[in-house]
Parts: structure tokens; sequence; C-alpha cells
């Protein structure tokens, strides 16, 4: 899978590295709808696209577990056997605006681990599949009181310090247990999984980063503690400034990271751009989205025309509806009437009462994940 194939399927997506592939979704599509055409959906990849046969394809699902069982695609799919669901859901990875954070002060990691994505590492889709708590319920007789946490494995291999790994990352059970969205999927928007996005099949997690929906999977080990793979133990962790004291990252252990699965609630303003000129006639309009994770939905939306002394909320009736596992666009008329620079921002709102950090020195970490705080823009304004 090359960034030629890539660049020719999927027209004007925003390049972050030819291998492995990954591509931030252009800011007109971000925007266009409540969900995101599969072709502009952003892509994040550790290792290269296997090719899979859906026909050959099994997932295995053992460890502790009653019943360790073999799933084609076939059994998975058939109705009859289990209750299929459709869920909204948008996916976020944890590295969505980190070109906030590197511009702050740089982390300490390659361009894989640390690349510099900025708005359009989020989108939104219509996801069909099976509810994962079923088929382990149905076809492996639940699990093992010993198994709380479920490791997905993904079919890519992943080089790290001069190792190869598969994909793997894990989930609580008790987040699957409590939640029917969590699928495993193999349609999205009502077409098949697109291979680039984990064909046959892939695990989604609602409201958690977007790490833990598994692409390629295929084995599930229900286990005892939080996986040791690499991704899951060594990365996704989130090391406060305080954590390394004077030191540099360096010095940190892995244990003074805490592991991030819930997204935090962010927004972002996507037009007007950075450092664009815009004409006002005594406003100034501006889009975005804003998402929460961990089943919260987004309750309010305000935007400065000032660097944040003053506010205005946007309007319900400018916001898609609310949803517990997918964002809201939004669109405001701002008022502005000054001539020269401005800096607009935006912050949000959750139904946990959440809201943003007000710069990105306040959640700045030092593998640069979950930029949370409010979104500033600097815009030349005239009339
Ligand atoms: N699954 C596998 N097997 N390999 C990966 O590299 N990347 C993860 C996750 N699942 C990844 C994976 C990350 S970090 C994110 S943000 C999402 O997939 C992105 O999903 P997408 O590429 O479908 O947008
Ligand atoms: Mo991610």
């Amino acid at each position: 899978f090359s960034w030629e194939t890539v660049l020719k399927e999927k027209p004007g997506m925003i390049h972050l590295l030819d291998f492995p592939y990954n591509g931030e979704t252009p800011r007109k599509e971000l925007i266009e709808g409540k969900l995101t055409d599969n072709l502009f959906h952003f892509v994040r990849n550790h290792g290269g696209v296997p090719d899979i046969d859906e026909d050959a394809f099994e997932l295995e699902i053992g460890g502790l577990v009653n019943k360790p069982v073999k799933l084609s695609m076939k059994d998975l799919k058939d109705a009859s056997k289990f209750p299929q669901a459709e869920v909204t859901v948008t996916l976020q990875c944890s590295g969505t605006r980190r070109i906030e954070q590197i511009q702050e002060y740089p982390g300490d990691g390659d361009e894989l681990i640390n690349a510099p994505w900025g708005e359009g590492a989020i989108g939104t889709a219509v996801y069909r599949g099976v509810p994962l708590k079923k088929v382990l319920k149905i076809a492996c007789g639940g699990l093992l009181p010993e198994g709380q946490h479920l490791e997905f494995v993904g079919a890519d291999t992943y080089f790290k310090k001069g190792n190869v790994f598969n994909y793997a990352v894990s989930v609580p059970w008790r987040k699957v247990r409590a939640n029917e969205e969590v699928l495993l999927a193999w349609e999205m928007n009502g077409k098949p999984l697109p291979k680039i996005h984990g064909f046959p099949l892939r695990a989604v997690v609602t409201g958690y980063i977007g790490a833990r929906s598994a692409k390629w999977l295929y084995r599930i080990n229900a286990i005892a503690e939080p996986s040791l793979a690499p991704v899951q133990a060594q990365e996704y962790l989130y090391y406060t400034q305080q954590a390394s004291g004077t030191m540099g990252k360096q010095n940190v252990k892995f244990s003074n990271g805490f592991s991030i699965q819930n997204m935090p609630v962010s927004s972002a303003v996507i037009f007007p751009t950075d450092k664009q000129t815009v004409i006002h006639d005594g406003k100034v309009k501006l889009q975005g989205w804003a998402y929460s994770g961990g089943g919260n939905w987004v309750e309010r939306v305000e935007v400065s025309n000032d660097g944040g002394h003053v506010w205005y909320s946007v309007p319900p009736e400018n916001m898609t509806e609310k949803h517990y596992h997918a964002w809201r666009l939004w669109t405001i008329e701002l008022p502005v009437d000054a001539e020269g620079w401005l800096e607009f921002c935006v912050r949000s709102w959750d139904s946990s009462n959440n809201t943003e950090p007000t710069f990105v020195r306040s959640a700045w970490n030092w593998d640069l994940h979950v930029t949370s705080s409010c979104h500033r823009i600097k815009v030349y304004s005239v009339n």
C-alpha cells in the first residue's frame, strides 16, 4: 500500500507519512456532514496494510474464556447466531491537534509515534457489526472470573527497537460488559469496511482513543491484566510535564505514565484557518467540530474573537444533534468589527460538565497526546 495508491483513492488527503501510511482528512470534507465520507476518513497506521481473504479468515477468541472458539466472517455475520447493531461513532486519534503541543515544546518521540496531526485526525461513521459482549457470551460462554481485560491483536506488524510485533492493545472487560455499543465491525457507512480501515474486521470501541479500535482484528485474548504489548504498555501513556522533573523524558519509567482510554472533551475551528485574512461585515462565519469521549455528548460550544475574554455561545440550532458517541459540527456568525490581528478560539462543555484547559501548556504531556486545550487561531481581519 503506497502513498501513490492512496492519493488515487483518497484525493486531497493531508499527507503525514508515506510508510506506514498516515493521512489526515482535508478540511472541507472534515466538516462536510455529520458522517465523514469513507474516502476521506483519516487513516492512522503503525505498520503495513495486510491483505486478508475474507473467506479464509477466522477470528480466534481464547485466553480466559470458558470456551475458546474460531469464527469465520460467515459465522459472525449470521444474524441468527449473533444480534447485529449499527452505531454512529466518532473515532478520534489521541494525536489529534498534536501540532499545537509540538509548537509549544517538542516531545521526545519519532515521527511515527509523534506524528504531527492537525485538526483532522477525527471522523465519524456508522459501523455495523456485532456487540463484542454478545459474541463472548454466545460463542464463548462468557469469561472466566480472572478474565478482566480483552486483548485485541491485529494482523499488521510493526517494528520497534529492532523487534517485530503485531499491533495489539487491550480494553477492560468492564467497558465491554457495560457497553453493547463496543462492536466487532465489518461495515462502515453501509459499505464493506475499506481495506485501509481494517478489512475484514475491526474493533470499534466507543468513547476511547482511536488506538483501542484495533483494525485487521484476528485474535481476541481474555487476560487478567492490561496487555503488555508495546502499543498498550509503552505508548498512549500520559506523562505530565512534572513526571520528568527537569530530567527529560529519558528518565521517565513507563509506570510514571497513565494509560489513556476515554477521550476528553475538545473542539476545533476548521474555518477560517490559522493566519488567514478574513473580510468581516460586522461578523465572521466560524465552523468546526466538538467531541467528547466516555459516552459524553457535547452540550455547549463557545467561541471568542479576542483570545478568550468575551465568549459567544453557538446557538443549539447551529449544531448537529447531541450524540453519546459522536461529535457535533457547529457554525456561528461571530461579531467582529476590529481591523488587524485577532485571536479566535473555541471551547466546549460536555454532558459531565467537563470543559477544556485554557492554554496548550496547561495540558502539555511528553508523548503529546490528547490536545484538548482551547483551540486558538490568529486571523487578519479587514473590512
Ligand atoms: N489497528 C491496527 N491493527 N494497527 C494500527 O496501526 N492504529 C490505531 C487504530 N487501530 C491501528 C489500529 C490508531 S492509533 C487509530 S487512531 C485508529 O486505528 C485509526 O483508525 P482509522 O485508520 O480507521 O481511522
Ligand atoms: Mo491514534
